[in-house]
């Protein structure tokens, strides 16, 4: 069922760094044509670090772990290929479709196909107007039952970020700051809130990574969030300012469900005249070079 690279199989059974990468931020995250270059790019970034990349995508109802140079120009460029949360799985395998994966799809398949560590953007959440629309990603459900380490630059800041917050504690799902106790705020540096728990260096998140498996109990996730640099972030003030207005645009417009998170984003980068796409790669690149990182203390010792 699972379409595993020979080169990601390979590194997976010698137990060699491995590191998988999301195709939302690919398809639906970022604007044509840079989307391609970035693709491309996360990939090297993975390997300057020494680490297999894997990114994930179902093509033609084929779950691919590990992408060719063709596959990853679908999913960039393929008209129409959709989103696919973890629940639209089965359903684009037995239709035969195509589609990106979120972070809880692509968790999902990462965990099969034995790689521990996945690097993205931000993670989905905890809506603002939740208790109205009851829009939570299902990012969030599945982290809590799926043992990977997902390195993050906190969760998107278009969420209620205090709610998402206290659903992860809900859910059970381990958070660490990386090389500080604030929570990033995606965009930004700091979202405003603290974080429980700082971790250094790699090797201290593989120590983490360990002491859950000897620990057993629930197969949970563990999330590193690490800050995009201050002299990255986006201007705090002009990202209140043009987040209202998006939050606005978005609600006239009447968009729901999985159109939310792609509109808001997009929304964001034509307010900032790109400035939110700027931060928002430094935060990717940064995530992605980190769980390289990772994966390498990881298969070092
Ligand atoms: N991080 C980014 N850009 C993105 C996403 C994450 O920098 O586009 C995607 C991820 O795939 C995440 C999804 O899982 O947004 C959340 O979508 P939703 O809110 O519909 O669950
Ligand atoms: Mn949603």
């Amino acid at each position: 069922m699972l379409v595993v690279s020979d080169e990601v199989q390979a590194a997976v059974a010698d137990r060699r760094p491995v590191v998988a990468l999301e195709s939302t931020i690919i398809a639906h995250g970022l604007p044509r044509p840079r989307n391609l270059r970035v693709a491309r790019e996360l990939e090297e970034l993975v390997r300057e670090e020494g680490a297999v990349p894997a990114t994930i995508a179902v093509l033609d109802g084929r779950p691919h772990v590990g992408l060719d140079k063709t596959q990853l120009e679908r999913v960039a460029n393929e008209e129409g290929i959709r989103k696919l949360g973890h629940r639209d799985l089965a359903l684009a395998v037995a239709a035969g479709a195509s589609g990106a994966t979120t972070v809880s799809a692509t968790a999902l398949l990462a965990a099969r196909a034995g790689v521990r560590v996945f690097a993205t953007g931000g993670l989905g959440g905890v809506h603002r107007e939740w208790t109205a629309t009851q829009d939570e990603s299902a990012d969030l459900r599945l982290l809590a039952r799926t043992r990977v380490t997902v390195v993050c630059a906190g969760v998107k800041s278009i969420l209620d970020v205090a709610a998402t917050l206290q659903r992860l504690e809900t859910l059970g799902v381990a958070v660490a700051g990386y090389g500080t106790d604030r929570f990033p705020g995606f965009y930004l540096t700091d979202s405003g809130h603290p974080v429980d728990w700082a971790l250094r260096t790699p090797e201290e998140v593989a120590a983490v990574m360990r002491a859950q498996d000897s620990l057993g109990g629930p197969e949970s996730a563990l999330l590193v969030a690490n800050p995009v640099p201050e002299s990255e972030q986006l201007d705090p003030a002009l990202h209140a300012r043009v987040l209202a207005e998006a939050l606005e645009a978005c609600a006239e417009r009447g968009i729901t469900g999985q159109a939310v998170t792609p509109f808001l984003l997009d929304q964001l980068v034509r307010r900032t005249d790109g400035a939110s796409l700027s931060a928002n790669l430094a935060a990717v690149r940064g995530n992605v070079r980190l769980a390289g990182r990772i994966a390498a203390a990881r298969a070092a010792r």
